[in-house]
């Protein structure tokens, strides 16, 4: 019978230690029988899930995978939700995907549980589930779904990118492929497990490559630095925040300190950044630090990874390479022609199998978003002596803080639900640390007062910590346009 790749590839290292842990080293083996375990009580006696969406709160570490790939295993879809989410947030995803059921780990159940209790969804919790005898599991068609992650854009509320396993697969083997990973490898996983960059990049490469992952429930510093400079892993993956917040921890420590974390990092083989762009300044303080040179890449929820600086060879700070195996790329001018030389600037337009299915019920929302079968990103570069460099988003709605994308849409309309707000104009502004900071103009109705901490708190229930404003204007009126809609006013003139 054949299984998901990704099970097939576990059998084959399958005494190699998977997740590396304080309380205890878990191997690929009983990653294999506990998922299938889980499948089984998933299942309840039915034979598939075809493909039924099963959304799941679970921290990194031994039990995430061992729901993700239950899940995959009993034919579901997997929906990860993100552990900073709020209960309006979270109830979102579930009603949007229409998950059959919620798995959680005991520490995040009362997060979820009221939520289920009102949409009528079953509730696991993972930490009770005890295995009984596996039942015959399916055999899932790499065609079929396998995954929802939700994104923000150019919509007031986020989408679900729907991929297949056969996307999964692909959006894995390039980056094995290029970045040559090897069983030998260990990784620490910090990053949050409902993006793409935690997923893909670092749990699921990490666990085709039979290599060994060291998670972390965020990304703790102290911690993080003390087993580099134990020499605990050989690649790391993070946003350019990470490394920013790490230089600055880097140079408020003592010498001695400094030199065991910078030989540490200066011992691996591998480190890169990505999610957002990374300042040149920011690479090139790195390499001066360390001594190692940070390989840049570019990528999307819809598409995974689609350009990346070479791992032998040049890698140049502010730009992103060439495309990875497997990518189609092209770039597409304002004019609607495909650009061919250096120089010109386009939209990046990517085609391939590890381009997902669709948006979750959303048929329309997909056409619009491919032309001729390749897919639009919104992002604009440019080729420059053979390596493309991004230049930023044809869309301001859209903004790009701590490697996280946020739509101003969806924090403008949360924010008018608060009574002193009549209107209002939310704008990412350049931020040293976050890349981009959220700020917002807002003009009060009659007689109201409002302070950056009143509505902080206020928008604390109801917006993950990242969407919260960190600027606030109080303007008189903003501009509107032709039509008379509110537009976004010049950051410069208010931030
Ligand atoms: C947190 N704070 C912020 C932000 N986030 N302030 C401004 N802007 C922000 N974005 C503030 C909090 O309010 C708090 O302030 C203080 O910082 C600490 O908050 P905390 O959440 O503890 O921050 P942190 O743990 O230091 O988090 C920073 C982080 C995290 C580690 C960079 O944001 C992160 O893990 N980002 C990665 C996101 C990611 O993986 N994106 C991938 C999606 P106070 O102390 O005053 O309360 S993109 C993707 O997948 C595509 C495919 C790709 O290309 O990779
Ligand atoms: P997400 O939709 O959360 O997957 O984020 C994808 C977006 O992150 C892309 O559309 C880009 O705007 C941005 N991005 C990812 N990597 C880079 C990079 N290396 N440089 C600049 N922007 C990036």
């Amino acid at each position: 019978m054949s299984e998901l790749p990704i099970i097939a590839r576990a059998r084959q290292h399958s005494e190699a230690v998977a997740i590396r842990a304080v309380v205890g080293d878990r191997r690929y083996s009983e990653l294999l029988a506990r998922s299938a375990a889980f499948a089984s009580s998933l299942l309840r006696g039915d034979d598939d899930l075809n493909e039924g969406r099963v959304a799941y709160l679970v921290p990194a570490g031994f039990d995430y995978v061992l729901v993700q790939w239950g899940i995959w295993r009993a034919g579901g879809v997997a929906v990860p939700l993100s552990l900073s989410a709020t209960g309006p947030e979270l109830e979102y995803t579930l009603t949007d995907s229409q998950a059959q059921c919620v798995v959680v780990s005991k520490a995040y159940g009362d997060k979820v549980a009221a939520i289920c209790k009102r949409l009528g969804l079953r509730l696991t919790i993972v930490d009770d589930f005890e295995p009984t005898d596996p039942q015959a599991l399916p055999t899932i068609d790499t065609q079929r779904r396998a995954m929802i992650l939700y994104t923000s854009g150019t919509t007031s509320k986020p989408k679900g990118v729907v991929t297949t396993h056969a996307n999964i697969q692909a959006q894995i083997e390039t980056l094995v492929e290029a970045w040559q990973w090897q069983s030998t490898d260990r990784i620490p996983l910090f990053l949050p497990l409902h993006h793409v960059h935690g997923i893909i990049n670092v749990m699921s490469c990490a666990l085709w490559s039979g290599a060994t992952i060291e998670p972390f429930p965020h990304f703790e510093m102290d911690a993080v630095l003390s087993r580099v400079a134990d020499d605990a892993y050989t690649v790391f993956m993070a946003v350019p925040t990470i490394y920013v917040k790490m230089i600055q921890a880097l140079e408020s420590m003592s010498e001695s300190n400094r030199e065991k974390m910078v030989a540490g990092f200066g011992r691996m083989r591998l480190m890169v950044s990505g999610s957002a762009a990374l300042p040149a300044s920011v690479h090139q303080q790195w390499t001066a630090l360390t001594g190692q040179k940070l390989l840049e890449r570019y990528g999307m929820t819809e598409i995974g990874m689609a350009l990346s600086n070479p791992y032998r060879g040049d890698r140049r700070p502010g730009m992103v390479g060439q495309p990875l195996p497997g990518v189609q790329l092209r770039l597409k001018s304002d004019e609607g022609k495909v650009i061919t030389g250096e120089g010109e600037p386009g939209e990046i337009q990517v085609r391939g199998p590890s381009v997902f299915n669709e948006y979750w019920h959303r048929p329309e929302v997909t056409a619009a978003s491919f032309e001729e079968g390749w897919f639009r990103t919104g992002d604009m570069a440019v080729l420059e002596n053979g390596y493309y460099r991004i230049m930023g988003r044809q869309s301001v709605d859209i903004i790009k803080s701590g490697g996280y994308k946020l739509s101003a849409l969806e924090i403008e309309a949360t924010l008018l639900e608060h009574p002193a707000v009549r209107e209002c104009a939310v704008v990412g502004v350049a931020d040293d640390t976050w890349g981009e900071a959220v700020a917002v103009a807002i003009v009060l109705n009659e007689g109201e007062s409002l302070e950056m901490e009143m509505l902080r708190s206020w928008c604390r229930d109801r917006l993950s910590t990242y969407k919260i404003p960190k600027h606030l204007h109080i303007a008189d009126a903003l501009p509107r346009n032709a039509m008379g809609k509110v537009t976004k006013p010049a950051v410069a003139t208010l931030f």
